[in-house]
């Protein structure tokens, strides 16, 4: 008998972006996920996710993925972190951008954060207010800004990848190093055969659910999902064939 596994984005899936999950969507998703293999695959890091989903929920899942895998939980306790390493100028490179690759100028920094395995960029900041993080989200929906700080990293750094997470910034790691890593992760536990299902709301090239979307379309009795909403993922959970 093949496990099968359920795997859940959180920002965008569970919750809306960076905020708190919703109360009731909460308890409806914890009384499905009690009997199940339930792991979330997050983009952010732990001390972000704790803030939206809280310990209790949490520890209820088998397991978190933070950083795009590149950090794992289970029962609370770290399991392992990946090291990132980076190359020479690499951090001054992402400072030119901000001096010149952009034409956007109302700032608040940090603009840089190091986070296990991976860097997030922001243009805006991370410290931007929700009023200047909806502003420039949608300056970035007209200029697609992002896109080509997806395409400006790796023309430098051949050896990086860049995805889209969130509304702000972009995630950066060493080729690979993205949420399709899990796989293994998730292998090493259930066994190869395991059927994974994973929803996700950033499942389009650039996205950074693709790798993981991707890499389970190449897989036998593996499924995606894509949502743009709780409420979407509510929809699923409760009428999906796959999530009976
Ligand atoms: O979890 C999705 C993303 O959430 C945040 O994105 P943003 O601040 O751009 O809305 C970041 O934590 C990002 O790393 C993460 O992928």
């Amino acid at each position: 008998m093949r496990d099968r596994i359920y795997l859940f984005d959180v920002d965008g899936t569970l919750t809306s972006p960076l905020s708190e999950i919703d109360e009731e969507f909460a308890d409806i998703f914890l009384n499905w996920a009690r009997p199940r293999n339930v792991y979330l695959v997050t983009g952010s890091d732990i001390i972000k996710t704790q803030q939206q989903l809280f310990d209790s929920f949490i520890d209820q899942c088998k397991g978190i993925f933070t950083c795009s895998g590149n950090v794992f939980y289970s029962k609370g306790r770290k399991v392992f972190e990946n090291k990132l390493r980076l190359p020479d100028n690499f951090i001054k490179d992402l400072e030119l951008y901000l001096e010149q690759g952009t034409t956007w100028r109302t700032k608040m920094g940090p603009h840089i954060e190091l986070r296990p395995g991976m860097i997030n960029f922001s243009i805006v900041g991370r410290d931007a207010p929700p009023s200047l993080r909806e502003a420039y989200y949608k300056w970035d929906q007209e200029t697609q800004e992002r896109e080509d700080i997806v395409d400006y990293i790796p023309n430098l750094y051949p050896e990086f990848e860049v995805s889209i997470g969130g509304q702000i910034s972009v995630d950066i790691y060493p080729a690979g190093k993205n949420k399709a890593q899990v796989v293994d992760k998730i292998q090493q536990l259930h066994g190869t055969n395991a059927n994974i299902v994973f929803v996700g709301d950033r499942n389009t090239p650039g996205g950074n659910d693709w790798p993981l979307a991707q890499r389970l379309e190449a897989m036998e009795g593996c499924e995606w999902y894509q949502v743009s909403s709780y409420e979407e993922t509510r929809a699923l959970i409760e009428h999906g064939e796959l999530f009976i």
